[in-house]
């Protein structure tokens, strides 16, 4: 109606017409006019109510499942395989205990295998369903790995411990003190080479086999050991081999055995699945293993003599809390020492106590004692 028509109708409200039958009736203007105003008014306010309702219950909805119970979804990036991995193990067993306490937290692990020219893919789709919150990993090359992944999705965050990078806003990692972890292992190899436990040669020859050449490899793990051997005896020497990878057994067995024959009579073995081959061959010959990332004593009781392990797990929940409570600093990096309580030598376990000397348990207590007082000096060099 007209503005016209309006005001028309209040001098007058109604109109005479006629109806069918010729008569005529009356029709109430305003009458009509106020009932057409109320019933639109009632519509308009249920329509209104309606949204509103609908409104709410989509945001509570939605803030029910990602803020406020703050649904929290963890993808577990493997690089390798899980199983024979000791920090690979430990990284999933961290995700687990975290998911378990908190009602929110989810987490899937996706192993990305032994071919590492497919992991930045398999990174790539993991960003790309846009399900995790954060994407948990775990080695040094990962940082690297995940740079193109992180420029294509900004809004992906990534933990990655057991690695290094400067500043990445989207990045948080954790780097372990290795030479301190290898050098405690290195002091226990170089007094057993030089003692005259049965299964020690007269060379002053410790090993390492590796499963592949990496910085953190090559800058902390094996200066550390060879440091721990050259100061209990600069005669000691390490004589050092690459894998190639994390799980051929069998090749790994014939290189221990090669270096075995060599006079080698203590291997570090850190080749992730492939650390069975190393340890079965020494057990033939009754040799001697010391081993990285965990107490793995029971594997090989007297052929296992000493185990440095890294708290990853601790790591992995501590971490993790710290992102689903929002308090994890992106960008940042830490670098965690045996002081801090990340790195440990183990030295409480029974199977230790019976298989090593007590003459040498003792010499390297001294030793271990100021690492982990941090008196003795075993510093992470720069190499990233
Ligand atoms: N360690 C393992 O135990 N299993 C693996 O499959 C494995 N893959 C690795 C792949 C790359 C590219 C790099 C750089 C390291 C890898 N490591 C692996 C070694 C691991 O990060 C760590 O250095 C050692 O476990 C010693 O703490």
């Amino acid at each position: 109606m007209s503005r016209k028509g309006l005001s028309r109708g209040l001098s007058r409200p109604g109109l005479d017409i006629m109806d069918s039958a010729g008569g005529s009736m009356k029709l109430d203007f305003r009458k009509g006019f106020d009932l057409k105003i109320s019933i639109k008014l009632l519509i308009s306010l249920a329509v209104l109510a309606i949204v509103a309702v609908a409104v709410v219950l989509i945001l509570t909805g939605r803030s029910g499942t990602e803020e406020e119970q703050g649904s929290f979804d963890i993808g577990v990036f493997v690089p390798g395989v899980v199983a024979g991995s000791p920090l690979y193990e430990q990284l999933v067993a961290g995700a687990e205990e975290v998911a378990a306490g908190r009602e929110n937290v989810t987490f899937k692990v996706i192993e990305g295998g032994f071919n590492q020219g497919e992991w930045e893919e398999k990174i790539t789709s993991m960003a790309a369903t846009g399900e995790y919150e954060i994407i948990l990993s775990s080695n040094p090359s990962i940082p690297f790995v995940s740079l193109p992944v992180a420029e294509s999705f900004p809004d992906q965050k990534f933990l990655i411990l057991d690695a290094i990078i400067d500043n990445h806003p989207q990045m948080h990692t954790v780097l372990y003190n290795q030479m301190e972890q290898a050098a405690m292992v290195g002091y226990l190899a170089g007094l057993v080479t030089k003692s005259d436990m049965p299964g020690a040669t007269p060379e002053l020859k410790i090993g390492l086999i590796a499963g592949q050449e990496y910085d953190a490899m090559l800058k902390m793990i094996l200066p550390g050991f060879e440091r721990g051997g050259k100061d209990i005896d600069p005669g000691v020497t390490v004589d050092f081999r690459v894998l190639g990878n994390w799980y051929d057994a069998n090749k790994a067995a014939d290189l221990a055995n090669s270096m075995m024959d060599a006079g080698v009579d203590v291997i570090l073995t850190v080749c992730g699945g492939a650390n069975q081959g190393v340890i079965a061959a020494a057990q033939d010959r009754g040799r001697y293993v010391v081993y990285m990332d965990s107490a793995a004593y029971d594997l090989a009781p007297g052929t296992i003599l000493g185990c440095s392990e890294l708290r990853h797990q601790r790591t992995a929940v501590e971490t993790l809390t710290q992102a689903v409570d929002g308090e994890l600093p992106w960008g940042e990096t830490r670098i965690v020492n045996t002081a801090d309580g990340y790195v440990a030598f183990v030295d409480e376990d029974p199977l230790y106590i019976e298989s090593v000397p007590q003459e040498i348990r003792e010499s390297l207590e001294v030793i271990l004692n100021e690492i982990r007082t941090g008196t003795r000096s075993l510093d992470v060099p720069r190499f990233w």
